[in-house]
């Protein structure tokens, strides 16, 4: 191929990357990643904790033909997952829709299949967070975003809201110009982490990560952490939401609601623009960044097109306006039901019980500013009421079979019986 057609290809699929819901499209070529020392020095410091699968495969990861031999180009996008902005803490915003394993991976598919008939590519492999792949480096590279010092992608217009994925293929692309580093002097990420899990720049303690703590860690959570998870059941996105980066972007304000709108592969703001267009951003077609509050009627769906390509990371409402009573008393086949298509399953049970168990444990009243931490719309339903709903709650899980389960409901009645309730109970 010319350079003039590799360049024409390569717009094509960036093109056509868009109106697959990807804000952001880069290529890189397979070379050797310059992080070797950065990576090597965070596994000798314990900081991957009981990750065991990243210590796994150390050379792959850092040379990415050795994924797939014979890839010329990595395709990297970037998937956002905006819509599901809320402002509880319980369930962080990637995971309140469906899981975007299957999301992206579907789209990608959709992206390789479509480029396998504009050319003769005969071997891609396609990867979202499955492999050993050093997706943020890979992403940098393509010029996607900066990693910034909360350890994340952000893209100056779309911020850190996106989910990762590419597509190795034995075809030669343009690739692009990494991204530059837009952090500047600021720390807000570092000084906002409740537990000091970052502890330097780009650099995670996995160890104390509410995330890593809530979903990857199966184990019983170190005392000392517990106060600090707060109501964080599964993930945590504090690190992001305090990013000015991410909050230029919230700042967009649809219907009461903070949230990003796509047009041309990027996010508009929507007070810089005229209501008209605001309405056309906002019906956008592929869905992806609608706003919350607008529901779509079912005929305005494309006739043949299935409803979850619209509706990629649609949050459901159970997970965006939790009740964490009414989560701890599911039994374990409602708790598969709940969640059979999203990646809060992949924690499990026990561990589900366990995460709630510590949240019920921080529901304390807070006699100086009179409300529930976590809960201040609760202030007013009367604090004696209240408490005893979560302690009897928190009882019905003392006989768990679950050693796990029970050790940390016992911590969550302690926390209640020394906590500071108002007088009256
Ligand atoms: C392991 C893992 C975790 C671990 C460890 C996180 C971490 N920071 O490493 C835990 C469980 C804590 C975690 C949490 C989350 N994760 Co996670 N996680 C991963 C996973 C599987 C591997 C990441 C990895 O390789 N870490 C190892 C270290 C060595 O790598 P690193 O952080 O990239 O840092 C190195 C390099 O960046 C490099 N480096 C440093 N500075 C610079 C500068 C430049 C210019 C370059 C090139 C390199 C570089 O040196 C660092 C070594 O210290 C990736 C998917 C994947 N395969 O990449 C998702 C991934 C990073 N996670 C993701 C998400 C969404 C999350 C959460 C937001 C989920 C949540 N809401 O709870 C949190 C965010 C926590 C945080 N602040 O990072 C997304 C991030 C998307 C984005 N915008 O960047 C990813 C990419 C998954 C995906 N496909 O989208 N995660
Ligand atoms: S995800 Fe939460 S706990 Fe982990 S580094 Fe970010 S703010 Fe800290
Ligand atoms: S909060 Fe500040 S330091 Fe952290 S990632 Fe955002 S811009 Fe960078």
């Amino acid at each position: 191929m010319s350079r003039s057609d590799i360049k024409t290809l390569t717009a094509d699929i960036k093109n056509h990357a868009k109106t697959l819901g990807f804000v952001c499209t880069g290529i890189t070529q397979p070379q050797t990643t310059h992080d070797a020392e950065k990576i090597q020095y965070w596994l000798q410091q314990g900081y991957a904790a009981d990750m065991s699968y990243m210590h796994k495969h150390l050379e792959k990861r850092l040379d990415p033909i050795k994924l797939l031999s014979s890839t010329k180009s990595i395709i990297c996008v970037a998937f956002p997952y905006a819509e599901n902005i809320s402002d509880s803490t319980v369930i962080a915003n990637y995971a309140c829709g469906k899981d975007y394993h299957i999301v992206v991976r579907e789209r990608l598919k959709q992206l390789a299949e479509y480029i396998q008939k504009q050319t003769d590519l005969l071997t891609y492999k396609i990867f979202v967070d499955t492999a050993p792949v050093l997706e943020k480096s890979l992403a940098q590279q393509a010029g996607l975003g900066w990693i910034g010092k909360n350890t994340l992608i952000m893209h100056k217009n779309m911020g850190s809201f996106v989910i990762l994925g590419e597509i190795f293929i034995d075809v030669e692309l343009l690739a692009d110009t990494p991204a530059k580093n837009h952090c500047g002097d600021c720390t807000k990420c570092l000084d906002a982490c409740p537990t000091n899990a970052l502890v330097s720049d780009n650099q995670l303690d996995a160890r104390r990560c509410i995330s890593y703590l809530t979903i990857e860690y199966r184990g019983s959570i170190p005392i000392e952490l517990r106060t600090k998870i707060g109501q964080h059941v599964f993930g945590c996105d504090i690190c992001q939401t305090v990013c000015p980066w991410n909050i230029k972007i919230s700042k967009i304000n649809v219907g009461g609601i903070k949230i990003p709108v796509a047009s041309h592969g990027g996010f508009l703001f929507l007070d810089k623009i005229s209501p008209a267009r605001q309405s056309r951003a906002n019906g956008d077609s592929r869905g992806a960044f609608r706003p919350l509050p607008l529901r779509i009627p079912k005929r305005k769906v494309p006739r043949g097109k299935p409803r979850e390509n619209r509706f990629a990371f649609y949050p459901k409402k159970e997970f965006t306006t939790p009740d964490l009573i009414t989560f701890f008393l599911w039994d374990e086949k409602t708790f598969k039901e709940k969640t059979h298509d999203s990646a809060i399953q992949r924690i499990g049970y026990e561990c589900w019980l366990r995460n709630i168990a510590i949240a019920l444990g921080n529901l304390l009243y807070d006699v100086k500013s009179s409300t529930y931490l976590g809960y201040p719309e609760l202030a007013e339903r009367g604090a004696g009421i209240f408490i005893q709903k979560i302690i009897d709650t928190l009882q019905q899980r003392l006989n768990h079979p679950s050693e796990l389960v029970r050790e940390h409901v016992i911590w969550a009645l302690q926390q209640h019986k020394t906590g500071k309730y108002p007088t009256n109970i």
